[in-house]
């Protein structure tokens, strides 16, 4: 495989719902988009980067300075075996992760497409259904949260994750579990909270939660390996697992009993099936995390989904949620019982709307 060129695109369209967490309240989104055209086929990928270095460090501009000035340089012209290479091609370039992703994910859909074969099953993908459960941004009031879960539970999605922050966490999920008793439930701090914390989140665990994901900081591994130790809830970790050493040392820390993966945070499927793989072996269960992606990301995240250690419902969801008219052609629709059917057509099995896209291409550029 030989990519003749890569077009990056940065995207723009505003949230269905604006969407709040422990950094922010975000209602537009800025995705950058890129094209690879290798022997003639094209190959999508979705960089994850946000508007601000806030749930990451990389953005939307440093994604597009690491691929067009760092990453494109190194793979341009070279004879490629497989995208399954790409990942450690791209390794002199530390962290980055986001925008390496993009690329790295584009030359899979690429390679699948080649092959004739749905993406899913290049990765080794089991499953032709998905499990899928709603993130719920911060809610002003108690009955909006409510009225929010109970049209999501209406849906079908099999498990809800509220975001919390201090202030903002006992009392909504009590209010949930009252009101829910039997529902999947879980929370999600993105870094909200510090160790000294420990007594107050200690108040969550009569609530059953699943788990209780990135309560503290996003590089401290050591502390969510003393805050689990207090904890008969399993930690889940997001914001911490930027790699497969990652992974490894928070497992024998004892730092948490579930990891989060996100293709754009680590870097690619290479990585990702990396992780996934250390945790089938430790036992680790792992679900499939969302950035608000456009079809494309979403694309991604399914295709991933489908690998055997997926075993609890990720934050994969339909297109409606999220977008007015999303980018992909079908759109993600979600079943009544709460689950993605992962189609089967080559690569990544949805046909990205050109035209579509093309309106809401806010910068371009083409590099060959
Ligand atoms: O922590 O999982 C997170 C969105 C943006 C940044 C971080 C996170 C999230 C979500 C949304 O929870 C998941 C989704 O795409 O629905
Ligand atoms: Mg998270």
């Amino acid at each position: 495989m030989k990519i003749q060129r890569i077009t990056l695109r940065e995207i723009r369209m505003p949230l269905v719902t604006p969407f709040e967490t422990s950094f922010g309240r975000l209602t537009d989104r800025r995705m950058l988009l890129l094209e690879a055209e290798a022997d003639g086929v094209a190959g999508w990928g979705e960089s994850v980067a946000g508007e601000g270095p806030f749930y990451a460090s990389e953005t939307v501009e440093t994604a597009w300075h690491i691929l067009r000035d760092f990453a494109w340089p190194i793979l341009k012209g070279r004879e490629i075996e497989t995208a399954a290479d790409v990942w450690d091609m791209l390794e002199v370039i530390r962290g980055h992760h986001m925008a390496k992703g993009a690329l790295e994910a584009a030359m899979w859909d690429a390679e699948a497409k080649q092959k004739g074969m749905p993406l899913w099953k290049l990765l080794g993908g089991v499953r032709k259904e998905i499990p899928c459960g709603v993130s719920i941004g911060i809610k002003e009031t108690l009955e909006e949260l409510a009225a929010t879960v109970e049209r999501e539970l209406a849906a079908g999605y099999q498990r809800i994750k509220i975001k919390i922050k201090p202030g903002k966490d006992v009392a909504p999920v009590d209010r949930l579990r009252h009101q829910f008793p039997a529902i999947r439930l879980m929370v999600d701090a993105n870094s909200a909270y510090r160790l000294q914390d420990w007594p107050h989140l200690k108040r969550l665990e009569p609530f059953y939660l699943m788990m209780i994901e990135q309560p503290l900081a996003w590089d401290d591994l050591y502390s969510h390996a003393e805050l689990q130790r207090r904890f008969d809830t399993p930690i889940c970790l997001d914001e911490c697992i930027h790699t497969a050493d990652h992974a490894r040392a928070a497992i024998e820390l004892g730092a948490c009993r579930i990891i989060n993966i996100k293709i754009g945070r680590v870097g690619g499927f290479t990585p990702s099936l990396r992780i996934h793989d250390l945790c089938l072996a430790k036992q680790i269960p792992v679900w499939c995390g969302g950035m608000l992606e456009s079809g494309i990301g979403r694309a991604h995240n399914i295709a991933l989904s489908t690998l055997q250690n997926f075993s609890l419902p990720g934050d994969v969801t339909a297109s409606r949620r999220y977008w007015l008219e999303d980018v992909i052609d079908p759109e993600v629709e979600v079943t009544p019982q709460g689950t993605i059917r992962v189609p089967d057509a080559p690569g990544i099995g949805y046909t990205p709307r050109i035209e579509r896209i093309e309106a809401v291409t806010a910068r371009k550029e083409i590099l060959k």
